[in-house]
């Protein structure tokens, strides 16, 4: 028999973490389906993780380092290619120093052995720039942390006992669909769904009630709620002065929002509005799942601290199901690739990856004179698309990419180097929603003369003799690092060495104010830093920057057939920018119509639909390639290099346009 089943697990960006069933032939992956280790994600799993062999083996895969000269690529061996990396890198180093040159990357895969790990430590005794990773969770970290610490929210097992979910810019049919089912066994309880979004979500559409809030205006509909809950007599006083710090600050600043006001800001009823706070005040359990849709703007930091605020003022803890979930990466337990790689100096220059086309563009001494990429694919998920590939295509600038598939990113490169996909390396990998840990071996063969980024960034460290005594250097040994420095680190390793699955006995399914407490001892509500750091202080509500050349909100949801931009290329159906019935008839455009969606920013000239997103508001989905749009440009040429109020933030979803016929 060469048909083998082996167990793994699914590290892509989602929060689910799927346990995974791999059916492999002379190590080539057949067919993936889901296991039962996990009773979170049991044996379902995505679309895009099912066909996963073509992603792997498709005509798009890089199969060997290629160096481009003039329109030519050619094939290199891997000696010649870590040859030609080491002279650029020294070179550069000897003129400027490390801060010339660049490492971008972001989570790629999100395991510890793929992110961070060897490149970490690589980039740092170079000291070159530091990048600030900011595409995505920035705002909303600094904000749970801010005001809970490193706390883990409810279990999303746990929302089946809700009596009331609210899906706060989040739309897990989407970006978590094991949460999906969760939803309908609750309701079948009897629990009641509110959405609020801009669009009407496949959950919004059956809802009991659907916010469709102006983009970037949450943040005073939670002062609102807030103000309401203690003006209606529903804040829990005994709980506000045993956990609370700040609440009477929280509360002077929610007050300059009563209902009607936030409501008009928004674009809501302020009936509907009003309901919700005595539909919120009543229901216990109460759920809150917040997405990253509330953190993608000007007001992003804000509204997410806003609306963590919320259970806290009511005191929906200490009851299963009672409580929000942002993200559940933080957990006493968790254990991280920093361990592993040994602390470092710090180094000079630091470089927000939101902002990279400025950066690229502006910095001086020194320049960026090379741009390292792995684990990210900036020409589609950056903003400031047009500056980008423009700044990517300098002469003086050496772009290095390290990839699964021929990229945007990749196309546009010098030096193209061959990285292994998920199940052709091991991975070690906790999740952000479903909170076990997984262990997966490498189950196929790598395609062509892939290498994992250990091995590259492994090669490199060897290359430039920066390898000490003591190092962890293989990836058993970084695991044993990461576990040992860990607080269940042998609980871990035994579970792991048996099952490929762990976590702690007794930390499944935490309950809020019962079985997990935010560290410090209280939630901070105003915490001091996020107050200084945010323009005007926290809490603060920025307008709508809507002008009358540029009213309309432009969104960059997630799309169900992709993770961010991975599996573009395997996409033939052009992308779509929605439009709201009443905007498409006031422009006379129909869906089908070639459109031009532009601003100060770019330009998208792109297939239009009409659909039921609020008025005011075009939906263009995040992850989209160039080749989807008639002028190789997608939303992110739209996106201004613009900030949220927290953690560096980009702001995709606070640009504004306009929108004709083509
Ligand atoms: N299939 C799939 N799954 C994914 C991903 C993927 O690309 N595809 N990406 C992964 C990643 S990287 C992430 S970060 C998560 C993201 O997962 P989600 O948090 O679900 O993120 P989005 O789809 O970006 O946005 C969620 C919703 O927010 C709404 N929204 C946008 N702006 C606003 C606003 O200002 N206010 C409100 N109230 N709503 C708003 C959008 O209409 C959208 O329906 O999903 C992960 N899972
Ligand atoms: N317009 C718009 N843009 C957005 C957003 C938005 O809402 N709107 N959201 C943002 C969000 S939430 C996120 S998380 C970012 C994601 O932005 P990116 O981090 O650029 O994410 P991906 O598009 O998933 O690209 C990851 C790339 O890494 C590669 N990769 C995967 N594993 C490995 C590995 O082990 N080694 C190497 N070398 N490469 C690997 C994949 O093949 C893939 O091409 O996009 C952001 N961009
Ligand atoms: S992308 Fe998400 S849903 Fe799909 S297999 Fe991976 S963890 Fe599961
Ligand atoms: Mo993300």
């Amino acid at each position: 028999m060469t048909l083998e089943r082996r167990p793994s697990a699914c590290p892509l960006d989602c929060p689910d973490l799927c346990g995974l069933e791999v059916t492999v032939e002379h190590g080539r992956v057949l067919a993936v389906d889901g296991d039962h280790r996990s009773s979170f994600t049991n044996g379902m799993i995505c679309g895009k993780v099912r066909k996963i062999a073509d992603h792997l083996y498709g005509p798009d895969r890089l199969l060997y380092p290629m160096l481009r000269e003039g329109d030519q690529w050619h094939r290199l061996g891997w000696d010649a290619a870590l040859d030609l990396v080491a002279s650029k890198l020294e070179a550069i180093r000897a003129r400027h120093g490390g801060t010339a040159i660049l490492p971008y990357h972001y989570g790629g895969s999100n395991g510890w052995l793929t992110d961070g790990a060897l490149a970490e430590r690589f980039w740092r005794r170079m000291e070159t720039s530091q990048l600030d990773r900011t595409y995505c969770s920035a705002a909303a970290t600094a904000a749970s942390r801010g005001l809970y610490g490193k706390m883990p929210g409810v279990a999303l097992e746990d929302y089946e006992h809700a009596k009331l979910i609210v899906l706060w810019a989040v739309n897990p049919s989407a970006t978590g669909i094991h949460l999906v089912p969760v939803i309908k066994r609750a309701r079948e309880r009897g629990a009641k769904l509110v959405v609020i979004d801009p669009r009407v979500t496949p959950l919004a559409r059956g809802a009991d009630m659907h916010l469709a809030v102006r983009p970037g205006a949450d943040l005073p509909v939670a002062l609102a709620i807030i103000d309401a809950l203690f003006e209606r007599g529903h804040a829990d006083k005994q709980f506000l002065a045993e956990h609370c710090e700040g609440v009477d600050e929280l509360r002077h600043r929610a007050a300059l929002w009563p209902i009607e006001r936030a409501a008009a800001e928004a674009k809501i009823s302020a009936a509907q509005l009003s309901e919700f706070v005595d539909l919120y005040a009543a229901a216990s359990p109460a759920a809150l799942r917040l997405g990253y849709g509330l953190e993608r703007n000007r007001n992003g930091g804000s509204a997410v601290a806003a609306a963590i605020a919320i259970p806290a003022i009511a005191n929906k803890f200490g009851v299963r199901g009672g409580g929000f979930t942002m993200s559940n990466s933080d957990a006493p337990w968790t254990v991280s690739s920093e361990a592993a790689i040994g602390t470092e100096p710090q180094v000079a220059r630091h470089v927000n990856m939101s902002g990279v086309a400025e950066a690229l563009a502006t910095l001086r001494d020194p320049p960026i004179e090379c741009i390292f990429i792995y684990n990210a694919n900036p020409v589609a998920t950056a903003p400031d698309q047009r500056r980008l590939i423009e700044q990517l295509r300098r002469d003086d600038l050496f772009v290095i990419c390290h990839e699964q598939v021929w990229t945007d990113t990749a196309q546009l490169a010098d030096l193209v180097l061959p990285a292994t996909a998920f199940l052709e390396h091991r991975e070690l990998r906790r999740g952000y929603g479903n909170m076990r840990m997984y262990d997966s071996p490498a189950v196929a063969t790598p395609a062509g003369e892939a290498r994992s980024n250990n091995q590259l960034f492994g090669a490199l460290l060897e290359r430039f003799g920066l390898v000490r005594p003591g190092d962890a250097m293989t990836d058993q040994e970084l695991v044993d690092r990461m576990l040992a420095a860990g607080s269940h680190g042998e609980e871990l390793q035994a579970s792991l060495a048996r099952d490929g699955i762990a976590q702690p006995a007794g930390t499944e399914r935490p309950v809020m104010f019962v079985d997990s407490f935010p560290p410090s001892g209280k939630i901070q509500l105003v915490p001091e830093a996020l107050d200084r750091e945010a323009l005007g202080g926290l809490y603060t509500y920025k307008g709508d920057p809507e002008t009358e050349a540029f009213p309309l909100a432009l969104i960059s949801p997630a799309l169900s057939t992709q993770i961010s931009s991975m599996f573009g290329q395997l996409r033939h159906a052009p992308g779509e920018l929605e439009l709201a019935t009443g905007d498409a008839e006031a422009r006379g455009i129909r869906t089908g119509d070639l459109v031009r969606a532009w601003n100060a920013t770019g330009e998208v000239r792109c297939i239009a639909k009409v659909t039921d997103v609020r008025p005011g508001v075009c939906v263009l989905a995040k992850g989209l390639w160039r080749k989807h749009t008639s002028n190789g440009y997608t939303s992110n040429a739209l996106i201004p290099g613009a900030y949220a109020d927290l953690g560096g933030q980009a702001a995709f979803n606070d640009a504004r346009i306009q929108v004709e016929k083509a």
